[in-house]
């Protein structure tokens, strides 16, 4: 049964293709540096978005033609779904994907019965695995939508809930590890507040350390192999998300005994709603070895909520595989468009055109930054610029050797600070600009 019978396997047609079911940069076999680009950039298809989508808004209810939807929220839908899922991620050509519990099978009554449908729609999802090759990029529990998570799940001022998302954690862990699942994802939900006046911030603060201590240990007992990810959002749901954004999640990881054992997968319109590029967040998670995967993806600047619009911005994609390729790749982690297709395209033709527009997107940041890699241009400009670091007074104040004593001597007899140079921005920037043309 063809689900997409009016769109064949997407090919690579090359850069002058006009062909809008093609790829004009993403040739998953072609070698960018030392891997190919299907090994770079590890591209992964969220169920939520592509198969649960309606296109849905506050103003009004869904409008995508599904043609393959019956109107249930049935096993028995939930099981063709996913036939139709791998159909689509099949022909796109991506070697992964991503899920909530949630997405891929329906609540029943009560936790016992929805345990049961999740493992019944899991074995097609293996099933389907094992045809295609398609692989599990990594999975994560819905802790938000239904009614009880209303006060958030592990920081819920309700125990029980806290018991139930455990419950719910752990299940996932279990599906995750047997289909393979190369990372598991916590999302903070609704894991913040609205309100102060009702919050007790340090307890709830405290909670979600505990439920993250939790699923470590469980995640050893099982021997789940996968690594573990904290996806940071300053908010929306919640007025303030705890995960606020990298900086906040790497104090919090610190501070609750947790940094060996839990990475960010970083989301770009997350880090716009924080106030922050992409950039930004990729570069001060990688610094500190914390950068574990991305969900890509981009907001609205003038409307200034998480849109989760598909990538397109070359300046964009090339920024983050600077960042991925400075790190030396995202593995076991990947690239996840945590992105939607607009109101307005609802068409099942136009999840192929989102999907293809951002991969393109990507391919061509990677081959430009690799560029800019080859020929230096950002490496020697900053290299040159931290060189004072490198011998005489920098290098006894990073060795450790200088004392506050030493500083005072050498600037004595030095009398003042050797001499500031240019930081060249708009130079760069017009650098920048040579590679993306
Ligand atoms: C919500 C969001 C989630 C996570 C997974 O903003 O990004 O879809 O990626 O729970
Ligand atoms: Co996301």
């Amino acid at each position: 049964m063809a689900y997409f019978p009016e769109v064949e396997k997407i090919r690579y047609d090359g850069p002058d293709s006009t062909n809008p079911l093609a790829f004009r940069h993403y040739n998953a076999e072609e070698k960018v540096e030392d891997k190919t680009m299907r090994e770079h950039l590890r591209f992964a298809v969220c169920y939520w978005h592509t198969f649960r989508g309606m296109g849905g808004d506050p103003f009004g209810p869904g409008c995508a033609v599904r043609p393959w939807e019956d109107g249930t929220d049935s096993v028995e839908m939930a099981k063709k779904r996913v036939r139709v899922a791998f159909e689509f991620i099949e022909k796109l050509g991506a070697p992964y994907y991503c899920f909530h519990d949630r997405d891929v099978a329906p609540e029943g009554k009560g936790l016992k019965e929805t345990n049961a449908n999740l493992d019944a729609v899991a074995a097609v999802l293996e099933e389907e695995m094992q045809r295609t090759g398609i692989k599990l990029l990594w999975g994560t529990a819905n802790l938000f939508s239904n009614p009880r998570f209303v006060h958030g799940a592990s920081t819920s001022c309700n125990a029980d809930v806290f018991a139930y998302a455990g419950a719910q954690v752990k299940k996932c862990l279990e599906v995750t590890k047997e289909l393979g699942g190369e990372n598991y994802v916590f999302w903070g939900g609704r894991e913040g507040y609205s309100n102060l006046y009702n919050t007790d911030l340090k307890r709830e603060l405290d909670h979600l350390a505990k439920f993250f201590h939790l699923a470590v240990d469980y995640k050893k007992k099982i021997g789940f192999q996968g690594q573990f990810l904290i996806e940071p959002k300053p908010k929306e749901p919640t007025v303030h998300q705890y995960d606020y954004d990298v900086a906040n999640v790497v104090a919090f990881l610190r501070g609750y005994g947790l940094i060996d054992h839990i990475k960010l997968n970083v989301e770009t319109n997350h880090a716009t709603l924080a106030g922050h590029t992409m950039m930004h967040e990729l570069a001060y998670a990688s610094a500190y070895g914390l950068l574990g995967s991305i969900d890509a993806n981009r907001g609205d600047l003038l409307l200034g909520w998480d849109t989760d619009q598909f990538p397109t911005d070359l300046y964009l994609t090339t920024q983050c595989m600077l960042v991925i390729l400075g790190q030396g790749g995202l593995a076991p982690g990947g690239v996840n468009f945590d992105a939607k297709v607009r109101r307005e395209s609802f068409e099942p033709v136009d999840l192929f055109h989102a999907h293809i527009g951002g991969m393109d997107a990507f391919a061509a940041g990677l081959k430009i930054a690799a560029k800019i890699r080859a020929d230096g241009v950002l490496k020697d400009f900053v290299k040159q610029r931290y060189s004072s670091w490198d011998s005489g007074i920098g290098q006894q104040i990073e060795s450790g050797s200088a004392k506050f004593e030493d500083l005072e001597k050498y600037m004595l007899d030095k009398g003042d600070a050797a001499k500031n140079v240019s930081g060249r921005q708009e130079m760069l920037e017009n650098i920048f600009n040579r590679y993306i043309r």
